[in-house]
């Protein structure tokens, strides 16, 4: 048998938390023959609540759950882990200024960036989900500076997962018949959904989804902007932000990672960039990736056409203001 995993989840009793642990603890997220132990970390307000998760993870009885450590300490909760999910942060509240907010997080990614440091796993597996996503993955990153930057990651895949079950939708056909959509960029409303390397299966085989779809202007236009604005569209229908779907996704973002995308398949992930199509490095950029053996790597050598490179730059123009206001909350 496999020794355990230890999984670490910030914010483990807010909405995406919630829908998440139960997931890991029945091996959705590391396989269905890992052992996982969950480390829960939240703020002490919700102690309380996070006990509650534990008491009902107990009585779950899940054969794979080894054991639980739920705290308010962020030492403890970073002791040994293997695999962190952050999901915890501040958010943006009404007539709050982006300044603010950003300061916020800044604060909590930095003090949680040490403490990965000194106390997880060597070789520990990050993944960042709470907004704004790719910039606090870049501050978890610089004050984490004895953790790989390839280690270190945030989360895309639910815009990924969004773009194929639109295109899914739209050609009427299963979403695991869509394969290898891009999502370049933000997890903001400036990211850039891409189909122009996607494919789908027919009974005739593998189709480019431009000639399946054959409306370029849909493709141009209406599809991107719903891809870029169903969070805004869950909120309005459930009063609530996506949780499920995240869940779902950050699982798929380890999984894939941990243990290897399908041949011939790509996902998106937010990774430190090496410069690759021409984005800046030092930012956390969504890229498509190929995983193996643990390892991620950015597929080189796509094509990219006049109006993908104008959305590429825009988004990693976003990136870099983002970043500068993130420095300015240092000081
Ligand atoms: P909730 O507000 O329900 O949960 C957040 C939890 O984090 C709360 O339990 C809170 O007490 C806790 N928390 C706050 N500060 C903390 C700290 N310093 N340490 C540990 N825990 C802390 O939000 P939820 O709907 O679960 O969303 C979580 C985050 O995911 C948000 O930032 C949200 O914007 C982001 N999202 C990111 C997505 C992505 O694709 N990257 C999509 C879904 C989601 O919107």
């Amino acid at each position: 048998p496999k020794e355990p995993c230890r999984v670490l989840v910030t914010g483990a009793t807010g909405q995406i938390g919630y829908a998440l642990v139960p997931m890991i603890a029945r091996g959705i997220m590391l396989g269905p023959d890992q052992p996982v132990i969950l480390h829960m970390l939240d703020i002490e307000p919700a102690a309380e609540a996070l006990n509650g998760v534990k008491m009902e993870l107990i009585d779950a009885a899940f054969p794979l759950l080894k054991g639980v450590v739920a705290t308010t300490d962020v030492v403890e909760a970073c002791k040994d882990v293997n695999i962190a999910v952050m999901v915890g942060g501040f958010p943006r509240k009404e007539g709050m200024e982006r300044k603010d907010v950003m300061s916020k997080n800044v604060s909590i990614y930095k003090a949680q960036a040490s403490a990965l440091e000194k106390h997880a796993a060597p070789n520990c597996k990050v993944l960042v989900v709470a907004n704004p996503a790719n910039t606090n993955a870049l501050i978890l990153k610089e004050f984490a500076p004895s953790i790989p930057a390839k280690n270190i990651t945030c989360l895309t895949r639910l815009d990924h997962n969004r773009a194929m079950g639109q295109i899914s939708e739209r050609l009427k056909v299963h979403v695991s018949d869509v394969k290898n959509v891009i999502i370049w960029g933000n997890h903001s409303s400036t990211q850039y959904p891409d189909v122009n390397h996607a494919t789908v299966t027919t009974s005739k085989g593998e189709k480019p989804v431009r000639e399946a779809v054959a409306d370029d202007n849909w493709l141009n236009t209406e599809f991107i902007t719903t891809v870029q604005q169903r969070g805004a569209a869950i909120i309005k229908a459930r009063k609530l932000s996506s949780a499920l779907s995240a869940a779902s996704s950050a699982c798929d973002h380890i999984r894939d990672w941990v243990l290897g995308t399908p041949k011939g398949t790509w996902v998106s992930m937010g990774v430190y960039s090496d410069g690759s199509y021409g984005i800046p490095e030092g930012l956390i950029y969504s890229f498509p990736v190929t995983c193996e053996k643990g390892e991620w790597s950015i597929v080189k050598g796509l094509k990219v056409d006049e109006f993908s490179r104008a959305k590429m730059d825009a988004t990693a123009e976003e990136l870099a203001e983002e970043k500068t206001l993130a420095y300015s909350c240092l000081n």
